[in-house]
């Protein structure tokens, strides 16, 4: 299997995260992708290779222009404003305020923020823009192999159209979906097995009908995103029956998510994509320190099975897990099992 990855992500790596009131040090950090290198390595992938520059217009399919200039220029905006720690949202507009995007580079951050805890940095465009390009490059290899891995990091799945936040700033998944619909796919699935609700992906496809967008994760009662992710967010308009969420509660072990899995496999099939792009999350695991569900490593390779039995070209697509000593076991078990199915 082909693994599209970039040395790039490491420009992007804030000092601090806001985490129950305190400044640590971000769960999302650049080991995660050296530990997947790794034990990919270990387990016998020896097909790495770097994207190719990314196609700007397929950015531009799923992100607003004012956004992608936002995300360009927000650091030296920053900077401008003899601001000295990196770049973080302070406020936002919530209920009863207006929805519009100021000047001054506070008012910016909050207007395209959906959670505060992603700070920005000198470096995080490129490496936001190399993880896209990862996506893009991978997406092509699927047509000559059948499937590939982008190694994405930053992940993307929490960004939508013109919102960062999650740890995400592009929405990654979703830029590679467009590349299969512009290869010339009618119809692509996307499958998010992240522990989180992939709010950004769901909110650029609702009213679409030619992708099929489904999500399994930590119910939104108790889990972020909190605001998106419940199941009766089924789709608007032509997208009507097009979104299918899968909210689950804490301690949810794989009997209980290894049947819902099942029931979108079986959506899958029925909607018969040209592709699939699967957001892969391994924070479903049980020793995650940021969610609640319990699947054991054995877990994430009989999930693997399951989606290769689909036999349909696939993507997968790096999003989160912080467990960072086993991320690398989770996340090539989910390969091995699929490539074994
Ligand atoms: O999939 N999304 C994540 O793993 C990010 C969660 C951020 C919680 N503050
Ligand atoms: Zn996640």
């Amino acid at each position: 299997m082909k693994v599209i990855r970039s040395e790039q992500h490491r420009l992007h790596f804030p000092r601090g995260e806001l985490f129950g009131g305190e400044l640590v040090r971000p769960f999302e950090c650049p080991e995660r992708w050296d530990i997947i290198v790794d034990r990919l390595r270990v387990r016998g992938y020896d097909d790495f290779a770097d994207p190719g520059e990314l196609d700007l217009s397929l950015v531009q399919r799923v992100h607003a222009p004012d956004f992608i200039e936002f995300l360009q220029t927000a650091w030296d905006d920053w900077v401008a404003a003899d601001y000295k720690g990196d770049a973080i949202a302070m406020v936002v507009p919530a209920r009863r305020m207006r929805q519009k995007a100021p000047r001054f580079i506070d008012g910016k951050l909050g207007y395209y923020c959906m959670a505060i805890e992603t700070a920005i940095t000198q470096g995080t465009w490129q490496a936001a823009r190399s993880a896209a390009a990862c996506a893009v490059t991978a997406q092509r290899r699927v047509a000559e192999d059948g499937v590939a891995f982008a190694l994405c990091r930053p992940p993307g799945h929490h960004a939508a159209s013109d919102l960062y936040g999650g740890y995400c700033f592009l929405n990654n998944a979703a830029i590679a979906a467009e590349g299969f619909i512009e290869d010339g796919a009618r119809r692509v699935a996307i499958l998010d097995v992240d522990f989180h609700h992939g709010n950004g992906t769901q909110d650029i496809f609702y009213q679409r009908d030619d992708v099929l967008f489904l999500s399994l994760h930590g119910q939104p009662e108790d889990a972020f995103p909190h605001f998106l992710g419940y199941a009766d967010e089924t789709g608007a308009g032509r997208g009507e029956g097009f979104n299918v969420n899968y909210p689950m509660p804490p301690g949810t072990p794989y009997a209980v998510w290894g049947a819902a899995l099942d029931d979108a496999c079986r959506r899958i099939a029925a909607y018969a994509p040209d592709a699939l792009v699967v957001s892969l999350g391994v924070d479903t695991f049980e020793n995650d320190p940021i969610s609640f569900f319990k699947l054991t490593s054995d877990d994430f390779s009989r999930y693997g099975d399951r989606i290769g039995r689909l036999r349909l070209p696939t993507l997968f697509v790096m999003e989160g897990g912080y467990a960072v000593s086993e991320i690398g076991v989770n996340t090539v078990n989910v390969l091995d099992a699929f490539q074994g199915a």
